[in-house]
């Protein structure tokens, strides 16, 4: 068993449905045995800011798929959103990142591969993540920073 975050962002078309299309999607699936959704949140563009608002959420998943298996899984809601990918950091009907992965003894994850880095290597510097991620587990660290901490100083 594995637990993943999973960051959920769409800022083309109808947001929420496409994000709620995509949980409901995950949630049928008999591998998954748990979803808990953070709320979802109007957010400004990051890196790329000539853009359209988002509506960012995080979702706590626990399932039976290992980390290449997931993104498989997630690559194919992204499709069914009609998902194209053209620039880099731009608009996306849905867009689902794994930022960070447990294993089944609650370890850390780290993987770097051609297609897939976890954890992801800018998650801790968004604000658009953390504050998401800071709803479902508020005693989260990373590298032994606090989530609220690290929150304390990117809004500063
Ligand atoms: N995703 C990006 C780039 N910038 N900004 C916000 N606010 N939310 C996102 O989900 C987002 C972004 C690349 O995936
Ligand atoms: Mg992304
Ligand atoms: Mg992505």
């Amino acid at each position: 068993m594995y637990t993943y975050y999973i960051s959920v962002g769409s800022n083309i078309g109808n947001r929420r449905q496409y994000i709620e299309s995509a949980y409901q999607a995950l949630s049928i699936y008999p591998e998954v045995y748990r979803i808990t959704a953070s709320s979802i949140l109007e957010t400004e563009p990051w890196g790329y800011t000539d853009q359209d608002v988002f509506l960012n959420a995080v979702w706590h998943v626990t399932c039976e798929w290992k980390p290449h298996e997931l993104l498989d899984i997630l690559q194919e809601l992204e499709r069914e959103a009609q998902r194209k990918r053209d620039i880099h950091w731009g608009p996306r009907t849905l867009d689902l990142d794994i930022v960070y992965a447990l294993d089944k003894t609650g370890a850390c994850m780290n993987i770097n591969d051609a297609r897939l880095v976890i954890p992801h290597p800018y998650f801790w510097d968004r604000l658009f993540v953390l504050e998401p991620l800071m709803e479902l587990d508020k005693n989260f660290t990373y590298n032994g920073e606090s989530i609220r901490s690290r929150i304390h100083s990117l809004q500063t």
